[in-house]
């Protein structure tokens, strides 16, 4: 089995790049921090392929597809991981840029590595296109807006594939996971460490291997199964009032 990542520098990716090599495949890890990439070649050996791009570039994006070594180029999963949230602000202060980071990242990001991986795995009638969501993508929180929107997105996107996908033996699978700990909310806050830690204090949140075991779980199920949607929160976390906003007597 050969398995492309991206976003294997740290988080979800790291851990799936981490089962999947522990498994005996073959795994492409990207991101675009070259030396956590290395590391983790160091750590894996040679089944594992460090390909360092930014999701956002097209360019960049096909031409490392297009350059994938023959020994790695049947791809059989893509897991589109690379992207994240920034900023919490309310829609009306928030940081434009922000907002096109995370459209270009999130949703233009998982659609190019889509496009360029996807004819050959439908040539091939086989593959697997394991998508990151997040609950955010159905339940809508104060600040959430953009993050939000990519990942209905993703969601909608997933299940367009499928439709897409009918008559092949290529599967989709959106995973939406919760309050996960990995350097998501360091990145939401800019490097702000002391309110990314406030985000998991006192809370038993899931875990990168959590995710990653998700993702391998989808994928290892008999090639007649197709899990469409799986979404997980730690047992900490539920969902809340929808909040009214009162007159003042
Ligand atoms: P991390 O911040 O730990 O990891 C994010 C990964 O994405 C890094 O490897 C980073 O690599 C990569 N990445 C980000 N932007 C780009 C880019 N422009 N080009 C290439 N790679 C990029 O976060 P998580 O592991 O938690 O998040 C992984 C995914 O899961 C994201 O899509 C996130 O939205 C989603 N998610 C996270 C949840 C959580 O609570 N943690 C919950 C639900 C969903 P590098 O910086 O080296 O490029
Ligand atoms: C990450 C989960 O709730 O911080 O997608 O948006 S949340």
């Amino acid at each position: 089995m050969i398995v492309f990542v991206t976003g294997a520098t740290s988080g979800f990716g790291q851990a799936t790049a981490r089962r999947f090599a522990g498994d005996g495949a073959k795994v492409i890890g990207t991101g675009r921090r070259k030396e956590r990439l290395e590391d983790l070649k160091e750590e894996l050996g040679d089944n594992f392929l460090p390909l360092s791009f930014d999701v956002r570039c097209r360019e960049q994006v096909e031409n490392a597809i297009r350059n994938l070594p023959p020994d790695f180029a049947e791809v059989d999963v893509l897991v589109n991981n690379a992207g994240g949230a920034l900023g919490l602000d309310p829609a009306q202060k928030a940081n434009l840029e922000d907002w096109e980071t995370m459209i270009d990242a999130n949703v233009k990001g998982v659609v190019y590595c889509t496009r360029f991986l996807l004819p050959g795995m439908v040539e091939r009638n086989r593959g697997h296109i394991v998508n990151l969501g997040s609950v955010a993508a159905e339940f809508a929180y104060p600040g959430g807006n953009v993050y939000g929107a990519t990942k209905a997105f993703v969601h909608q996107f997933s299940y367009g594939l499928r439709a897409d996908l009918l008559g092949t033996n290529v599967r989709v699978t959106d995973i939406q996971p919760g309050l996960c700990k990995t350097e998501f909310s360091e990145v939401r806050f800019k490097g702000d460490k002391q309110r990314a830690e406030a985000v998991y204090e006192g809370t038993d949140p899931l875990t990168a291997d959590d995710i990653a075991d998700a993702i391998h779980w989808c994928v290892t199920r008999p090639p007649h199964v197709n899990i469409n949607v799986m979404q997980l929160m730690p047992v900490c976390q539920a969902f809340g009032n929808l909040p009214v906003s009162r007159k003042k007597k």
